[in-house]
């Protein structure tokens, strides 16, 4: 509480003095004592049509840098309870110039948001502007800056540097993951077995965390391969809070619209609007399903709301079907058998995924991301 107190006083103070600043540049008279914009008064009245205009736009990214400030600030205290990190500021030059105006070949991923690969101070950084707005309040982004800052010290989550506020949208600043999205690169580069077994046990530490760390469980509710990143040596990097929700104290879950985002959406979150931790368990069983099989091309429309992937899964494991159930290049060549340690791996971990998915009929029990993380473990370390 007193923190709040203290962070409150912090940001009115600088509004305040924003608010007379600006005031000071259109020659209108600031508010309350007067004397610093009465003696700015002569100086304004030799300036040039070109500078009052640039002074205009200035002034344009001061109200939008406050406005938007104190919302941000408000997210912070909300997610964190207060114990929050300061969070560096970008000028709207710095990103313009690192994406040479936001041009379209410095993308290296897009969905609802364009992610621009940029350099700022000799740095590779990736930046991050929203592009569909239509499902995001302004909530929405200034809770993906705040719980991205949370987690950032996470290892498998993508550093959050810093953002942009002077935007009508804000602009975030991450770290540069050098294998790209997830989403993007599995057709590119096929990769092997060990290290999509690494990627499923990484993000599921990465929403363990998430769920468990903060004042109030947090819950991702967009996890989906296009929001997984990868870096140089492989390791998988969460991101893309904007959709996070906090669950009330005491409560294991809270009723909220359904965002009908992804191909990965909880069916009992999708009738009733509930979201709990199964919601992040679903999507990340169905990951694995991804991962395991190397299909997630839902064309058809219908399809999307269906648990395809699981139905599917699930009769050819019935029929013994292993081999035509995995994406041959996670195996060295497509006519060896799967060797028995290795198809042993693999059953635990489809196993494991349909726990998530809840798909097996009657298996009703109660499972939480820490012990999808710890099975992983298990799997990952010949402990099974
Ligand atoms: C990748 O691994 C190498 C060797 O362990 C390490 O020096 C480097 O910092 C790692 N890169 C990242 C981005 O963590
Ligand atoms: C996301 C968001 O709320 N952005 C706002 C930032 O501030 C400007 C100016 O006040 C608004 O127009 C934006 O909508």
């Amino acid at each position: 509480m007193e923190m709040k107190k203290i962070a409150c006083g912090v940001l009115f103070a600088a509004a305040s003095m924003t608010a007379v600043m600006a005031a000071e540049e259109v020659g209108a008279p600031a508010p309350g004592p007067s004397s610093a914009a009465s003696a700015a008064l002569p100086a304004l009245g030799s300036l040039v049509g070109a500078s009052l205009v640039k002074k205009k736009k200035k002034k344009e990214v001061e109200i939008h840098f406050q406005k938007n400030g104190s919302l941000l600030l408000e997210e912070l205290i909300a997610t964190s309870g207060g114990k929050y990190n300061p969070i560096r500021m970008f000028s709207s030059n710095q990103i313009l110039q690192a994406t040479n105006h936001f041009d379209w070949n410095y993308v290296i991923s897009e969905d609802r948001f364009v992610w621009f690969k940029g350099i700022i101070e000799n740095r590779c950084v990736l930046i991050k502007k929203f592009q569909d707005c239509s499902l995001f309040d302004a909530d929405n982004f200034y809770r993906d800056i705040a719980v991205s800052s949370l987690m950032s010290s996470h290892k498998n989550v993508l550093k959050l540097l810093g953002c942009c506020l002077e935007f009508p949208h804000p602009v975030l600043v991450c770290e540069y993951p050098e294998n790209g999205a997830l989403n993007g690169i599995r057709r590119a580069k096929p990769f092997p077995w060990n290290v999509r077994l690494k990627i499923a046990k990484e993000i599921a530490e990465a929403v363990t965390y998430l769920h468990t760390e903060f004042p109030r469980t947090i819950i991702h509710r967009d996890l989906k391969l296009a929001n997984i990143f990868l870096d140089e040596n492989w390791s998988a990097k969460l991101s893309s809070f904007s959709l996070s929700v906090l669950i009330p104290e005491g409560e294991s879950g809270v009723i909220d619209t359904v965002c009908r985002t992804s191909s990965y959406i909880e069916p009992d979150y999708f009738k009733t609007g509930l979201v709990t931790e199964n919601v992040d368990i679903y999507s990340l069983g169905i990951i694995m399903l991804i991962l395991l099989t190397g299909r997630s091309e839902y064309t058809s429309e219908v399809a999307v709301y269906l648990p395809v992937l699981p139905v599917y899964a699930g009769k050819l494991l019935d029929q013994g079907l292993l081999t035509e159930l995995i994406d041959p290049s996670t195996l060295e060549s497509v006519n060896d058998d799967i060797p028995e340690r290795l198809r042993q791996h693999m059953e635990a971990f489809i196993e494991l995924a349909f726990r998530c998915v809840r798909f097996r009929p009657g298996d009703n029990v109660q499972v939480r991301m820490i012990d999808i993380a710890r099975e992983l473990k298990k799997i990952e370390n010949h402990n099974i």
